[in-house]
């Protein structure tokens, strides 16, 4: 709502349900920017939800739905190569179980602490409703900077970590995953305390290895799932990903799995980066190179201009987006594409924009794109893919059956052709054809919603 019309009905003395909410939650969480932000954009895309459906206030929904339902926080001790005892901070937020066990990732990244987890489990209700799957919402972490560690020392913190976290979890209750600094070594350390622990050998934490339990594909699910939701956004426009070229950020498992599924569909990526700079290969990057720079050697990405001559390195990872290209896929970490550079993206002709990360791009530079008429879709939608996946392994744990690729894959290119076209027809809905940031906001919480009413005051 503008803030002349918000101080408008403040003068008159009433305000309306979604701003009372919004102010609500900024007192209630001090000092969480991030997540304010989350639950800004999600509820203003909620006015006109609101309006049409009087129990959504009659019932308190918005206050209960921006209040998680549980948040833990712990101490995690663990001791270094040299023996020195060391301390971090583990996080686990269980935000909302109206669809099934809460599901939602881990990070370990040193700027980890409550706004940012609270951010993304908020973020997370929505997104696993997407999917069509049973999942709750949930995420978790760590102020942990596994960046340098050795081997030795990542497993003990896992192990630290989990020896709390094991007391909140369950394959019915709580299952826990992957996200920025957590990847199938840390869960694999992680699943090896819990069954230590718990004597339980199932499927409460997913993105495990394939020889005990993981689901093929969910190591590449959620870029792939990236280039699949954009694809649709593409079809709309009459495109595809064929002879595009394409710039992706970041070069952790979403981004490198983007850049697969997207060469595989005839684009070229030309630039990708980590938190120190960018490459830029007007070749086409080598997504092999890449890999085994970061999968395997866990090296910086500016060594990639040591084995491939006609590539460049900057530092800062800003001056990606000033390269020109027809879609970008930020899938680096939040707030890494702002307005400024949203405008000069679309000065060099840009037509789509997936969010391969969580709410990568500012409010500023989204509003951008919905002006500009880009093809603009939301983390929630775009990178549900890897979460839908995580489903999938928590299905065939169940069954204790492993389906095959092809299958897994199939699945997975269903469920984001389905996402689109939730997301795409509830914008409609409610009058704003092409806005997939408010029909993806409003798709996931109808459902959440609904369950929350039908099971009463809980
Ligand atoms: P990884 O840890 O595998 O990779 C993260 C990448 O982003 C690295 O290249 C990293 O660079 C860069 N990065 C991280 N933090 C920053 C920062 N503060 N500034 C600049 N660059 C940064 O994580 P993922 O690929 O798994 O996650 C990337 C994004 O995708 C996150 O937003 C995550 O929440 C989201 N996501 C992940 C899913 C998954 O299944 N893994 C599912 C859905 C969303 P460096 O190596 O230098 O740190
Ligand atoms: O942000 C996300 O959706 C993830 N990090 C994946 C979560 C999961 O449970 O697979």
């Amino acid at each position: 709502m503008p803030t002349a019309t918000l101080e408008s009905s403040k003068a008159e003395g009433k305000m309306e349900y979604v701003d009372k909410v919004l102010e609500i939650t900024k007192k209630r969480n001090p000092g969480e920017p991030e997540f304010h932000q989350a639950v800004d954009e999600v509820l203003n895309s909620l006015r006109p939800v609101v309006k049409k459906n009087p129990e959504i206030e009659q019932l308190n929904l918005l206050e209960r739905i921006v209040e998680p339902e549980r948040q833990i926080i712990f101490r995690v001790p663990w001791q270094d190569d040299k023996g020195k005892m060391q301390v971090n901070r583990g996080f686990r937020i269980q935000f909302n179980s109206a669809l099934g066990p809460y599901k939602g990732g881990l990070r370990f990244h040193p700027s980890v602490y409550i706004g940012i987890i609270k951010f993304l489990g908020f973020e997370q209700i929505f997104k696993n409703s997407l999917t069509g799957l049973m999942m709750g919402g949930a995420k978790g972490g760590s102020d942990f900077d596994p960046k340098g560690k050795s081997d030795s020392e990542v497993m003990r913190f896992c192990q630290s970590f989990m020896n709390e976290l094991y007391r909140h979890i369950g394959a019915d209750t709580d299952v826990p995953a992957g996200d920025i600094g957590v990847g199938g070594r840390e869960v694999a350390y992680m699943f090896g305390q819990w069954k230590k622990l718990t004597k339980l050998f199932n499927g409460v934490l997913t993105g495990k290895g394939l020889d005990f339990g993981g689901s093929l594909v969910r190591t590449e699910a959620t870029g792939y799932g990236c280039v699949y939701f954009c694809d649709e956004m593409l079809k709309d426009r009459k495109e595809s990903f064929k002879g595009k070229t394409v710039v992706v950020s970041g070069s952790g498992n979403v981004a490198i799995y983007a850049h697969q599924k997207a060469t595989a569909l005839g684009a070229k990526v030309v630039a990708m980066s980590d938190s120190n700079g960018y490459i830029y290969d007007k070749n086409g990057i080598n997504l092999n190179t890449i890999k085994r720079l970061k999968e395997v050697e866990r090296k910086r990405i500016k060594e990639y201009v040591n084995e491939h001559k006609s590539a460049e390195y900057q530092e800062g990872c800003n001056g990606i987006w000033q390269i020109k290209c027809d879609v970008a896929l930020p899938s680096a970490t939040q707030n890494e594409l702002d307005g400024n550079a949203a405008k000069t993206l679309v000065k060099n002709g840009c037509i789509a924009v997936a969010e391969g990360a969580n709410m990568p791009c500012t409010p500023e530079a989204v509003k951008v794109f919905l002006d500009n008429k880009v093809s603009f879709g939301p983390g929630k939608a775009a990178n549900a893919g890897g979460v839908a996946t995580s489903g999938l392994e928590m299905s065939q744990n169940s069954q204790r059956l492993p389906w095959t690729f092809e299958e897994t894959d199939k699945k997975l290119n269903t469920i984001m052709v389905n996402i689109h076209k939730s997301a795409k027809e509830a914008s409609e809905e409610y009058g704003m054809p092409g806005n997939l940031v408010a029909g993806s906001n409003i798709a996931g919480f109808m459902k959440v919603a609904r369950a929350m009413i039908a099971q009463g005051l809980v």
